[in-house]
């Protein structure tokens, strides 16, 4: 199919692909969603500019891929819970998903994809950047490849070892902009997932894990430590990423399944502002 409603541009050989054509907030119609799908799943991280919308209209957009995913522990916007604000001002110490990551790994059904659109975006810094896990995979030996094939990783949603084991509801404890909240007794939030992960439609195996995993299952510390520091390196190679530029009005689209990504923390005494959804997703083989 050859894209006739929209328009498709590049913007690395790794992944990553500027989207131009649909209004976001207006109705889609069957074929640009079909196309705008297929472009996603081409580039595994597709981005809009210009787009003037509202967070309903976000979760429009979004519901046209599937249900929506709630983040289980931070808060949602008043009034609209399923739109995650996600808020850096001079004061906060910590920016939202500044390590490589994908999201919300931790459940047994991750999100699908994330719509991430800019709010209110610093003049110079706060830039995302995307791996495309695809070719990360692909890059490995054969060896290596038969090695890995039937690890598992082990994610978890809170206490990471790399903050020394803290509660997001601590760390996130009197900040005036995002809110963490406590996930109801009965919610998973820890899984373990293939290393190795099958595109549910693309078909195509790339890697996953990102910063939610803690270990590989079944293995000592220091084995699966070994090969996690390994696979963190080999992944971030530049020729395996991309790096997007935000404005006011730009909106990412970016596919879970096989990318992972990284809010670059770079704008000290700047604020930055973007409203978040979440799709929800099905369980990783
Ligand atoms: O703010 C960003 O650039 C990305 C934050 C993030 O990790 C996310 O929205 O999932
Ligand atoms: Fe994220």
């Amino acid at each position: 199919m050859a894209y006739k409603k929209i328009e498709v541009k590049s913007l690395s050989g790794a992944l990553g692909a500027e989207v131009s054509g649909p209004d976001l907030s207006k109705k889609l119609d069957r074929q640009t969603f079909n196309e705008v799908h297929k472009a996603l799943l081409e580039h595994q991280v597709i981005f809009f500019r210009n787009q003037k919308i509202t967070p309903q209209q976000q979760l429009r957009f979004a519901k046209y891929f599937g249900p929506i995913h709630e983040h289980p522990y931070m808060k949602g916007m008043d009034g609209c819970p399923q739109v995650l604000r996600i808020s850096r001002t001079p004061k906060d110490p910590r920016a939202f998903g500044n390590a490589w990551h994908t999201d919300q790994m931790f459940v047994p059904t991750p999100a699908l994809g994330t719509i991430l659109y800019g709010v209110t975006i610093p003049d110079t810094g706060g830039d995302t950047c995307f791996v495309n896990m695809y070719k990360a995979y692909d890059a490995l030996s054969p060896g290596m490849k038969k090695m890995l094939a039937k690890v598992k990783t082990w994610a978890v949603g809170d206490k990471f070892k790399k903050f020394g084991g803290e509660k997001r509801a601590d760390s996130w404890k009197g900040k005036a902009t995002m809110r963490a909240k406590i996930p109801p007794n009965d919610l998973q939030t820890e899984t373990a997932h293939p290393l190795i992960r099958t595109h549910p439609i693309t078909k195509r195996k790339g890697l996953y894990f990102g910063s939610h995993v803690q270990h590989l299952y079944d293995m000592a510390e220091d084995e699966s430590e070994a090969i996690l520091e390994f696979l963190r390196k080999h992944v971030v190679k530049p020729e395996f990423t991309c790096r997007f530029r935000w404005t006011e009005g730009s909106l990412a689209f970016w596919d879970n399944r096989c990318t992972q990504h990284y809010a670059v923390d770079d704008y000290p005494g700047q604020s930055r502002v973007m409203h978040r959804v979440t799709i929800r997703g099905d369980r990783p083989f």
